[in-house]
């Protein structure tokens, strides 16, 4: 079964941390509506949505990405670099621990945020930035390595998360928008993308990948590749430093 977290923005999303942007106004109604658009992509797209229950008092929960790293039947709950983020992880925990999935934590005082955290076939890129410390990463390499995964660590210093900065294509392939990426040369095969939310995309199964619809020409380079693209509008979303990864958790 294929199953992903998400959880529904609340009403003060507009005060979402900035690290990297200037503030600019946030359409609660808007962002609402294209969230509803991102669970129902993913949804015609065959995954089962399962909501974490709502935190109206945390303008960053619907980045839900960030609470937790899942690695097969093993949930490694995050401890988010921002202090105002830490309030989040708790129900993430309860709704994974209903699921029947194995507990771990990173504990105090590393920190680890999931955006920093892109897996691809066994191994496991941490970035090591703002949000994310060494020891969290090393945190997460021993709840990893009895499952196989290798930890490699990179720097993230153009962006907030490693994953504002690269993702991965269904055949491994690594993209990123150049500018934002510290060393594209991490990965064997890197394909450069024109726009920065085309380094964006969500796996979706088989060679169907979501991402943003501000990507045109990224857009282009991947249906030429023989991707399948589902796109849906996260403008009010990527105000806040978001992007399509950060708003759901697959569970394979
Ligand atoms: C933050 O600064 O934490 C949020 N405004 C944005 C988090 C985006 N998450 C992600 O890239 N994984």
């Amino acid at each position: 079964m294929t199953r992903a977290l998400v959880r529904r923005p609340g009403p003060r999303l507009p005060e979402g941390l900035l690290t990297h942007l200037e503030r600019s106004p946030v359409d609660v109604d808007l962002a609402l509506r294209q969230w509803e658009g991102y669970v129902a992509a993913l949804r015609a797209e065959g995954w089962d949505t399962v909501e974490v229950p709502a935190a109206d008092d945390c303008p960053d929960a619907v980045f839900v990405e960030d609470t937790v790293v899942v690695y097969g039947d093993l949930a490694v709950i995050s401890r988010p670099g921002a202090d105002a983020r830490r309030a989040e992880t708790a129900a993430t925990e309860a709704v994974l621990r209903d699921l029947g999935f194995r507990i771990a934590r990173i504990e105090a005082p590393g920190t680890l945020d999931g955006g920093d955290v892109l897996k691809h076939g066994g191994t496991v890129w941490v970035g090591l930035g703002g949000r994310t410390d060494r020891d969290g990463a090393d945190q997460l390499a021993a709840h990893l390595a009895p499952m196989g995964a290798t930890v490699v660590p990179v720097p993230v210093t153009k962006v907030l998360h490693l994953k504002t900065a690269v993702t991965a294509l269904p055949d491994g392939t690594v993209v990123g928008h150049e500018p934002l990426v510290d060393d594209p040369a991490t990965w064997e095969r890197f394909l450069p993308v024109p726009e920065e939310s085309g380094a964006h995309v969500v796996l979706l199964g088989g060679d169907a990948v979501l991402m943003a619809a501000d990507a045109p020409l990224s857009r282009a380079l991947f249906e030429e590749r023989g991707l399948r693209v589902v796109a849906v509008d996260i403008s009010e979303f990527e105000k806040l430093e978001g992007c399509v990864t950060c708003l759901s958790v697959r569970l394979r």
